[in-house]
């Protein structure tokens, strides 16, 4: 198949999951064709059936904004049209859907299937704006195909939007022959006590992740384990949570490592992951962590209680319930055996989202729609 890819190039879960998903096709044999502002981040290597395709955004004193999502249109029809797309994959709805919907217009090409993976802000939060959603609706039941990456997304998309559409939901995934635990992971080495445990969180210090609880959940273990806390990325709320961890003392024991790409060496030497978000549709970074046997302690909201078993590969707590997810960081770090055995299950929990059975699925249903199978209402 010629498959045209949309996503947010930067750092963040849905662009992660659109290029990964590109490479792994490519990897099948189909032709892929990446249309963004800019290379995506996990792109580096050559492969003669990738292509890159880059939207210019035009300047013009007239224009007090971008016109992001007429350029990307543009660039789409192009695409589309000369690459001989049957396939144009748009991931996070916003402008994606619109600027593909616009293209296939423009193209007159019944042929051509549009697909939008719904991720997560852009339905919690983002698209349920006044000033996105009807647009957001429209969107995606105009779309030929929508994938939704958890099931609690599917039932959001459907309860706030109104969308009749049959969404199909197909899980983030990972690659568990790249995130496995190593052997000997460099992190180790900034404890000089062997018994020290290793906290870890992952996200873009958006509100929306709820940082500062990490900090402080941390803050509550920290009293009664010999611990530290590594926060991997970058983002708005970061300065405040290096201000709060000053002014709880415990600045010394909280690293802040900003962005990192070779996150597989921090996670080996992790003894538990932290993500109390206050929304989050499937949690890629958790997975992340479980592949690499780190179990996970984590807020109970949108998808995460269907990645994260209570009980056997880390805890769930209800949302801001900072002494709640402590005491469970606590039981967990102190008892060695059981920490042990949820380790082991998260691994296990994470082979559930092997890439090349996911990769497989979102194969199988493109076929389904190129069929004309996916039935809209
Ligand atoms: O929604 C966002 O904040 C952005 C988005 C992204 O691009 O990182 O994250 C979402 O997509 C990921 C990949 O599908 C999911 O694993 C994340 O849970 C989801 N984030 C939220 O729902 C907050």
């Amino acid at each position: 198949m010629n498959i045209g890819i949309t996503c947010y190039p930067t750092y963040g879960g849905s662009g992660v999951v659109a290029t990964e998903l590109g490479k792994a096709l490519a990897e099948r044999g189909h032709s892929i064709h990446f249309i963004s502002y800019a290379m995506p981040m996990r792109l580096s290597n050559y492969m003669g059936n990738i292509f890159y395709h880059e939207v210019e955004i035009s300047q013009y004193p007239l224009f007090d904004f971008p016109m992001y999502t007429l350029a990307l249109a543009s660039k789409m029809y192009e695409v589309a049209k000369y690459e001989k797309l049957d396939i144009l994959h748009c991931h996070y709805a916003i402008p994606h859907a619109a600027s593909a919907f616009l293209a296939k217009e423009m193209l007159n090409l019944p042929n051509l299937k549009i697909i939008t993976t719904l991720h997560g802000t852009d339905i919690t939060l983002v698209g349920l704006e006044p000033s996105f959603l009807p647009v957001m609706k429209f969107t995606i039941e105009k779309s030929d195909g929508v994938t939704a990456v958890s099931r609690f997304l599917k039932e959001k998309t459907v309860t706030n939007y109104g969308v009749e559409k049959d969404i199909e939901v197909i899980h983030n995934f990972i690659d568990t022959s790249v995130y496995k635990r190593m052997p000997a992971s460099e992190v180790r080495k900034i404890c000089p006590d062997v018994n020290e445990k290793i906290l870890v969180h992952t996200s873009n210090f958006r509100s929306v992740k709820r940082v500062p609880d990490v900090i402080r959940i941390f803050h509550e273990v920290h009293k009664r384990v010999p611990s530290r806390l590594l926060l991997i990325g970058d983002g708005p709320d970061r300065s405040q949570c290096e201000h709060l961890a000053r002014e709880l003392g415990i600045g010394e024991n909280v690293k802040f490592l900003g962005k990192q790409t070779e996150v597989v060496n921090i996670l080996s030497g992790a003894d538990l992951f932290l993500l109390p978000s206050q929304s989050e549709s499937f949690g890629l970074s958790a997975l992340e962590a479980m592949a690499c046997e780190v179990p996970v302690v984590s807020s109970s909201v949108g998808g995460l209680p269907e990645l994260v078993v209570h009980g056997e590969t880390g805890f769930i707590a209800e949302l801001g319930d900072i002494g709640r997810m402590a005491k469970y960081a606590i039981d967990l770090l102190s008892t060695p055996a059981k920490h042990q055995e949820f380790a082991k299950a998260s691994r296990k929990r994470a082979l559930f989202f092997e890439s090349t059975k996911i990769i497989a699925q979102y194969e199988q249903y493109y076929e389904k729609v190129l069929r004309g199978a996916e039935v809209a209402v």
